[in-house]
């Protein structure tokens, strides 16, 4: 009996100030909807909310604070992961909050969510951007089946978009590969022309897991599997996945963003690997932010808006 009162005592003590707590903790956290009328650098703790630190997009946007001067006005650029980002892109959007992310194409965030890139007046991110095939310098000698596939290989943002929704989805990505392979016969048909059959020669594929790659990587390897050759995938941040193929680590890339975003690891590796073909054409890297934010419609209006 003396231990229920006492424990009675302690709860109905301890229900207010949790409560408190938890109040107090969700004001925090919770940022309001977006104010046109305000000033939006205080909005959102001027912030932009970025992705793992090694991606091309963090580098282009730390200079494109310096450029236009957002540095200066206190703006900073938070790392994170790309899940992390496409979370907090996910609560702002329900919410109608203000949110400034690093955004690029070919993704599933432009499908899913209704966004804009922000015009880039000083050209900081570049106007176009493919995805190139690189390899280590010799691959060709001593692999030119697998190489002659390499010259063939290449989709459009729309064919990309098909594996990545059906991953983001959680379909497993070897079998959103095959579901691919299955759908599209004359195109993987194009691709092996001219590409003898292995006998389980391996190779090794570096890539990044961003999701553009996740889906190009698993279908190369899918592809060149069942041509009988033996593939591994190697997932890696970056700077260590042009490193791999510069240092002949790893065969092949399929996750190289150039002229722009990864120009500052094509110039450390000049030299050391072969950049074989665009694989991709009309990518796209940049700032962007929900399309309800009305008056931000470049990135100088971060500073001035
Ligand atoms: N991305 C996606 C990468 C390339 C692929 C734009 C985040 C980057 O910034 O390096």
């Amino acid at each position: 009996m003396q231990k229920i009162s006492k424990h009675l005592r302690l709860s109905s003590l301890l229900v207010p100030i949790l409560g408190l707590v938890l109040l107090l903790s969700g004001c925090a956290s919770q940022l309001k909807a977006y104010d046109a009328q305000q000033k939006l650098g205080p909005q959102l703790n001027y912030t932009i909310t970025g992705i793992d630190a090694g991606a091309g997009i963090m580098g282009n946007t730390q200079t494109a604070l310096q450029v236009y001067g957002l540095k200066t006005a206190n703006w900073q650029l938070q790392t994170s992961s790309t899940a992390a980002m496409t979370s907090a892109l996910n609560k702002a959007i329900q919410y109608k909050q203000p949110i400034v992310i690093t955004g690029w194409q070919p993704h599933w965030m432009f499908t899913k969510y209704k966004l804009k890139f922000l015009k880039d007046p000083k050209n900081v991110y570049g106007k176009t951007e493919n995805i190139d095939t690189i390899t280590r310098i010799g691959f060709k000698q001593s692999n030119p089946a697998v190489y002659k596939f390499l010259q063939n290989f290449n989709w459009t943002p729309t064919e990309m978009s098909g594996i990545m929704l059906k991953v983001n989805n959680g379909i497993d990505p070897a079998k959103a590969a095959q579901a691919y392979i299955d759908k599209h016969p004359q195109q993987v048909k194009q691709w092996l022309k001219g590409v003898a059959k292995g006998h389980g020669q391996k190779v090794t594929i570096a890539y990044v897991a961003w999701d553009s790659e996740i889906a190009s990587t698993n279908l190369v390897k899918r592809i060149l599997d069942k041509r009988g050759y033996q593939v591994t995938i190697q997932a890696m941040e970056a700077q260590p996945m042009w490193a791999a193929v510069a240092t002949k680590a790893a065969d092949i890339s399929l996750s190289a963003w150039l002229p722009n975003t990864h120009a500052i690891y094509a110039k450390q590796y000049k030299g050391k690997y072969v950049d074989v073909r665009a694989n991709l054409h009309g990518a796209r890297t940049g700032l962007a932010v929900p399309t309800y934010m009305k008056n931000i419609n470049s990135i100088e209006d971060l500073k001035n808006k």
